[in-house]
């Protein structure tokens, strides 16, 4: 049986240098359940592809809620081409229904306990409606295949664990793997990162810090042994500010971590209204300080344009980037199916607008405030994206490092920061001819 698995072309921003993990990962999975199958893999954000240009008579498809209307249409035209399509991912997961309607089999949840008998029915014409992933250990996952996938990549992701304790409203990740944390071996992670990772890796976990501290420090210390040493991702605020917090930043900076992005509410209100208080600990601020001494890059991804927000928030967002020096990456509040949100704010979203929409760069809902307009929103997204990425802004951010962090904080930091400013700025411009057709 030949199968080609598919990460979904992106609404907008174009080309992530990032291998899409899935891909590799799957073709890993599907090695060892089924060794018998040929895998090709396609990024659909580097390569044009059609379904008439597949030979596989099997496809599956990774889908998130902005890709869905690509990776739908998709499997349709592979569907009336004859070949059985399976949708996985976070999105079918939130909306099996929706799914099924696109597609002969849906997996539901994470791949691992399904996957053998997913193939298996595939190749013997008896896939079922719907398979429903456990949550397995996670000791001895396979090492993701490395493809020779063509495409302009700088980063591969390594995830090192699945699950996360706190309750934020907005997010899809708690419901999908659920409350409690379970790790990768230390040992695994380390042999992954040194087999597969380049100069620079994103740690894709959704807290680097995870919960368990001395698990974290040891993974710190054996990845500081290795060769693979600078990488980044996302960390909440409260593990910093802990009894542990000094050592495990030490290990962690000596490790070759240069940059924590942390999901910020633009309010301290928020917090509470999207039950974010649990991740930032009691002094936010201080937390932040203290990575940035340690020689860390922080970035604050602030979520901004809630149904309680004004338009001062936009204003507010700047300053806290100036006051603090500190690089900010706004998205605009975007309820996703299988969140709490989505719940609260249904009533709320404009009808007809598609997934391609739930990017966190349009207004999707009503707002109660009559100045907070969609069209208000979104100018304001990106002239505050204007504003933080203009080159003496860039600039005087990296200055601001502390020289714990000189040279390699400093430069990734602005090796990170200018393809930002072009690809916003790419949006931008886009935004504003769509304005113009309206
Ligand atoms: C890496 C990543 C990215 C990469 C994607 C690279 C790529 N091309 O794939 C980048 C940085 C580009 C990205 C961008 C975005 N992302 Co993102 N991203 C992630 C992250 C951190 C990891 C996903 C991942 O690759 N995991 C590793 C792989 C191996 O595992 P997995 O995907 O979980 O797959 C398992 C199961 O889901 C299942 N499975 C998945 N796919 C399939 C397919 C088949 C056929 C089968 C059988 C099974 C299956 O099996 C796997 C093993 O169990 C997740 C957070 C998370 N914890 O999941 C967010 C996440 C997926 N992203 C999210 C979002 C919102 C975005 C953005 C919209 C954010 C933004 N505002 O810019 C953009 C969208 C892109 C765009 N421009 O339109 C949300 C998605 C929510 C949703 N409902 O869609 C997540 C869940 C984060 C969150 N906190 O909510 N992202
Ligand atoms: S801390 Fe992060 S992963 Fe956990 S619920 Fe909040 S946003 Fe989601």
């Amino acid at each position: 049986m030949k199968l080609t698995i598919v990460s979904p072309r992106f609404p907008f921003s174009g080309r992530v240098p990032l291998v899409p993990p899935i891909l590799e990962y799957l073709a890993a999975l599907t090695q060892r359940e089924a060794p018998e199958v040929e895998i090709s893999l396609i990024d659909a954000n580097q390569q044009e592809i059609s379904p008439s240009d597949l030979t596989s008579e099997v496809v599956g498809i990774s889908v998130m809620t902005a890709t869905a209307p690509w990776a739908y249409a998709f499997a349709d035209e592979c569907r009336k081409l004859g070949k059985r399509v399976i949708l996985g991912g976070i999105h079918p997961s939130a909306l099996p229904q929706e799914a099924d309607l696109h597609a002969d089999a849906v997996v539901i949840g994470e791949a691992e306990s399904v996957w053998k008998n997913v193939l298996s029915d595939a190749s013997n014409n008896t896939l079922q409606q719907f398979y429903h992933g456990e949550r397995l250990s996670l000791e001895g996952l396979p090492m993701p295949f490395k493809s020779k996938l063509k495409g302009n990549y700088r980063f591969r992701a390594f995830f090192t664990m699945r699950g996360c304790p706190y309750r934020c409203t907005f997010c899809s990740v708690r419901r999908f793997f659920g409350d409690t944390i379970r790790y990768r071996p230390v040992q695994d992670v380390v042999a992954e990162v040194e087999a597969c990772a380049g100069n620079v890796w994103f740690n894709g976990d959704d807290n680097i810090w995870g919960g368990d501290f001395d698990r974290s420090i040891r993974l710190f210390d054996e990845l500081a042994r290795g060769t693979k040493r600078n990488w980044y991702g996302f960390g909440d605020l409260k593990a910093v500010q802990g009894a542990h917090g000094d050592r495990m930043l030490s290990a962690a900076r000596k490790s070759g971590l240069f940059s924590v992005w942390v999901g910020w509410e633009s309010d301290e209100k928020n917090l509470g209204v999207f039950k974010a208080e649990g991740k930032q600990g009691p002094d936010r601020i201080s937390a932040v300080k203290k990575m940035q001494d340690a020689g860390i890059d922080v970035v604050l991804f602030v979520v901004l344009g809630g149904r309680q927000d004004s338009i001062d928030s936009f204003k507010r967002a700047l300053e806290l980037s100036e006051k603090y020096n500190i690089g900010l990456h706004p998205v605009l509040l975007t309820p996703l199916p299988g969140t709490e949100l989505y719940e609260a704010y249904k009533p709320f979203l404009f009808q007809g607008m598609g997934w391609e929409s739930f990017t966190g760069v349009r207004a999707v809902f009503e707002h109660p405030d009559p100045v907070m307009t969609p069209h208000r929103r979104e100018q304001e997204y990106h002239r505050l994206n204007k504003e933080l990425f203009r080159f003496d802004r860039i600039l005087k951010r990296i200055s601001k490092i502390p020289r714990s962090g000189f040279p390699m904080t400093h430069f990734l930091s602005l090796m990170m920061q200018l393809p930002m400013k072009v690809a916003l700025r790419k949006a931008y411009d886009e935004w504003l001819d769509e304005q113009d057709v309206l």
